[in-house]
């Protein structure tokens, strides 16, 4: 059994897929989707909903996920409608009333982080950004799903975090994993493979911490 993690799939069903095929992804093994799942790319809610029919597949939130679950519930109200990306409206609109309810369910008990042991060594999970101590629930919010770790930030457990494409923080054509000291970015920007040269999407194994791209 392997504990896997990626980041930031944004619809990008067919690239996700791939990864489950060159990882050998089995019923034994179990994968942390570490937020943003939805918006950018064209497979948005068959995504959502592939994932959350696996057992051995744990989503935490993102800022995209937790957008989409605040346009479900203005969904029959759609002045009030925030929509980040008019695909995965369209998506929405396909669904029963029963299946949008089921799914603001699901979103609404997603975890904003979790930390999880492989190879004898713990892990911080968050989508963005952990909040430093005495946060207030709020700006522990903001952290988790929205925050841009700095380069120079230093932090006292192993966190692994997406959001934040590494183009961000280094030239590397195609983009990899981006490690310092105890962080670890994944988000290799497969959303943006249109747009940004050597977008792809990673995948972490932790039990031994090796990478792997399509
Ligand atoms: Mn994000």
């Amino acid at each position: 059994m392997s504990v896997y993690v990626m980041s930031d799939l944004h619809g990008d069903w067919a690239h996700f897929k791939l990864m489950l095929l060159k990882i050998r992804f089995s019923k034994s093994d179990q994968l942390y989707i570490i937020g943003d799942v939805v918006d950018r790319g064209p497979h948005s809610i068959k995504l959502l909903q592939f994932i959350r029919q696996q057992e051995n597949m744990t989503l935490l939130m993102g800022n995209h996920d937790l957008m989409l679950l605040q346009g479900l519930a203005h969904f029959d109200n759609p002045d009030s409608a925030d929509w980040f990306d008019p695909q995965t409206y369209a998506e929405v609109c396909q669904l029963s009333a029963e299946e949008r309810a089921a799914l603001a369910q699901y979103l609404s008990t997603l975890p904003l982080f979790l930390t999880v042991s492989a190879g004898g060594q713990d892990y911080f999970l968050v989508h963005a950004c952990p909040a430093p101590q005495g946060s207030s629930n709020a700006d522990a919010l903001e952290y988790f799903l929205w925050t841009r770790v700095s380069p120079d930030s230093t932090f006292d457990m192993p966190v692994i975090a997406g959001h934040t494409p590494t183009a961000y923080y280094q030239e590397k054509i195609p983009l990899r994993i981006w490690r310092n000291g105890n962080f670890t970015d994944i988000d290799c920007g497969t959303a943006f493979r249109s747009v940004v040269p050597g977008g792809c999407l990673a995948c972490l194994r932790l039990d031994d911490n090796k990478e792997f791209y399509v």
